[in-house]
């Protein structure tokens, strides 16, 4: 039995995706970010010294990382759909969104995040404008056109395609589904179709809204 320790609204959604589509028995532990922080509680850290989710437990072995985990899972059931064989064409695709999604789309929708909360946090009135000045600067400078470039990128690449790699969900699809649809749902994407289309195709995949349903019951429970 695979243990998915989940934080609530984070990336270890992508897991419970990825168990449903691979169809295991998985349970599903819930942690709940410090409603002060928004950081995750220490209990996780008695799981992983990261501390970060998601964490997977199988047999008294603990991994840390999507990538890692979605690796992990692959192998352990032998699945070839999600993550194709080396010798498989579309293999090196299903890497390269893999390692795309956590290394270079996702963390600058992080930092701007950061940043965006640290400028609304700013105060008295005289540190918020220079906290403000100084982050539509670094915006401006570096991580909102980083941010640009990389949407567009993914919007060209999407044209005429229902998935990133071959005709059906992979790792690939998995990996992007977090940073796009938090994009989605904060209304980043009015001006990106191709993104919206697919955003919408991926949640109305029966594996996809089983698996929230199941996070959120899981969730709600906690
Ligand atoms: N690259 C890592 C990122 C892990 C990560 O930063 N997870 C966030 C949740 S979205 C987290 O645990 N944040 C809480 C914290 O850092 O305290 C992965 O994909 O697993």
């Amino acid at each position: 039995m695979f243990t998915l320790h989940h934080l609530n609204s984070s990336r270890s959604q992508r897991i419970v995706w990825m168990l449903e589509l691979l169809q295991v028995e998985y349970d599903i532990k819930v942690y709940q970010r410090d409603a002060k922080t928004n950081l995750a509680p220490d209990s996780l850290k008695a799981i992983h010294p990261l501390g970060t989710a998601p964490l997977l437990t199988h047999n008294d072995k603990a991994i840390a990382e999507t990538g890692a985990i979605c690796e992990y899972l692959v192998q352990q059931t032998g699945n070839t759909e999600l993550i194709p064989t080396q010798d498989n064409e579309n293999y090196i695709d299903v890497q390269f969104w893999s390692h795309y999604a956590e290394g270079s789309f996702t963390p600058h929708l992080v930092t701007a995040m950061v940043l965006n909360k640290g400028k609304e946090k700013a105060s008295p009135f005289f540190v918020k404008f220079i906290v403000k000045k100084f982050v539509d600067a670094v915006m401006n400078a570096y991580f909102g056109m980083a941010i640009t470039r990389n949407l567009t990128f993914v919007e060209n690449y999407l044209e005429g395609r229902d998935w990133l790699v071959g005709d059906s969900a992979t790792v690939a699809d998995i990996q992007m589904s977090f940073p796009l649809e938090a994009m989605f749902n904060a209304g980043k994407l009015e001006q990106h179709p191709n993104i919206s289309k697919y955003v919408n195709r991926f949640q109305s995949e029966p594996s996809y809204k089983l698996a929230m349903a199941k996070m959120e019951e899981a969730e709600k429970s906690a």
